[in-house]
């Protein structure tokens, strides 16, 4: 891996994390109406696979979106501005977190129904098949959004149909298993890995730590690859550690879990390997944070979305 990619990879880490504090803080001055349903810890797994996107790409997100659209390459003052439910959103205001949707970037949906988007990304998939244009979709989805029907469908059906697409499964409960911030007593997954499913229908799986961006970047650039190439879809399953998973908790990583945060550990990294430069990474990090400010001012001083929005946009519109 050249120093060049490296480095994007930290500074797009910097940058979700970053756009996660600044929408805590427009959170809390009740600025933004959407709850922010948290990223950080998870970011090395957005970063790492977007890393292999292109524009020509599409990915299908879950109801934890924030990383998934900022690595695509989404407009961040338009993120802002939809979360802030302003005119100027994406999707004018009215998708709130749950149901963002940014064809220009190909984040082609993330959604409040937890696996909703795997069958939908698939369809994706297809299409890139049928056009024989080398496209791919990467269907991002949690270890509970795993077990539902319509995701373990999808997975069968993009195995027999070889679609050029892969499955990122964000397996957040390596330690414990947490369902919106409440511990849940019975467990969601009779095996330990879920990568273990994709033997059964015929494709590659693999298990990785979700907190290492190299180790993502490397399964995630075969399993696009061999995607691209027409070798059918892979399960991939980064285990993740998120920290600060409550809508309004804080984000500084908990003592227990700093060894899992993506960021931190990457910097160490690369000023180990001499590519980052503490003056660089000042710079970035001032870089990104001008960045997210400006985008947030953006949001903040658009219009609000109109009450008669609502009547718009809920069906197909004869010309
Ligand atoms: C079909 C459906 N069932 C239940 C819920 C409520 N719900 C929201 S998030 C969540 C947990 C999802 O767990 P997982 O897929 O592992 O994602 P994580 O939050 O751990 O990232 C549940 C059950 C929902 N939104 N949709």
């Amino acid at each position: 891996m050249d120093g060049k990619v490296k480095l994007d990879l930290y500074r797009t880490m910097i940058r979700i994390r970053l756009f996660e504090q600044e929408s805590r803080r427009l959170f809390k001055e009740r600025l933004m109406s959407s709850r922010v349903i948290g990223y950080t810890g998870q970011e090395a797994v957005a970063v790492g696979v977007s890393a292999h996107l292109t524009l020509n790409d599409q990915i299908g997100s879950s109801h934890r979106p924030l990383g998934h659209l900022i690595a695509k390459g989404c407009h961040i003052g338009k993120l802002f501005a939809e979360l802030c439910a302003k005119r100027t959103g994406f999707n004018k205001g009215k998708a709130g977190i749950y149901h963002l949707f940014d064809p220009e970037s190909g984040s082609m949906g993330a959604n409040g129904i937890v696996g909703g988007s795997v069958p939908m990304t698939s369809g994706y998939a297809l299409a890139h098949q049928l056009r024989g244009d080398n496209g791919v979709s990467v269907s991002y989805f949690g270890e509970g959004a795993s077990n539902q029907g319509g995701v373990q469908e999808t997975l069968n059906l993009a195995a027999c149909w070889k679609l050029p697409m892969v499955f990122v499964c964000e397996n957040s409960s390596p330690e414990v298993q947490i369902m919106l911030g409440h511990e849940i007593d019975l467990p969601q997954l009779s095996i330990e890995n879920v990568s273990e499913r994709a033997s059964g229908y015929g494709m590659p799986g693999s298990t990785h730590q979700g907190w290492d961006v190299e180790e993502v970047y490397k399964a995630a650039g075969e399993a696009v690859k061999l995607a691209r190439n027409g070798g059918g879809p892979t399960l991939l399953e980064f285990k993740v550690h998120n920290i600060g998973a409550t809508p309004e908790g804080t984000i500084d990583p908990v003592e227990g879990k700093k060894q899992y945060c993506p960021i931190s550990n990457y910097k160490v990294k690369l000023k180990g390997e001499g590519i980052l430069t503490d003056e660089l990474d000042n710079q970035i990090i001032e870089e990104e944070k001008t960045l997210i400010a400006e985008a947030s001012d953006y949001a903040v001083r658009s219009l609000p979305t109109e009450t008669l929005e609502a009547f718009t946009d809920v069906f197909t519109e004869d010309d």
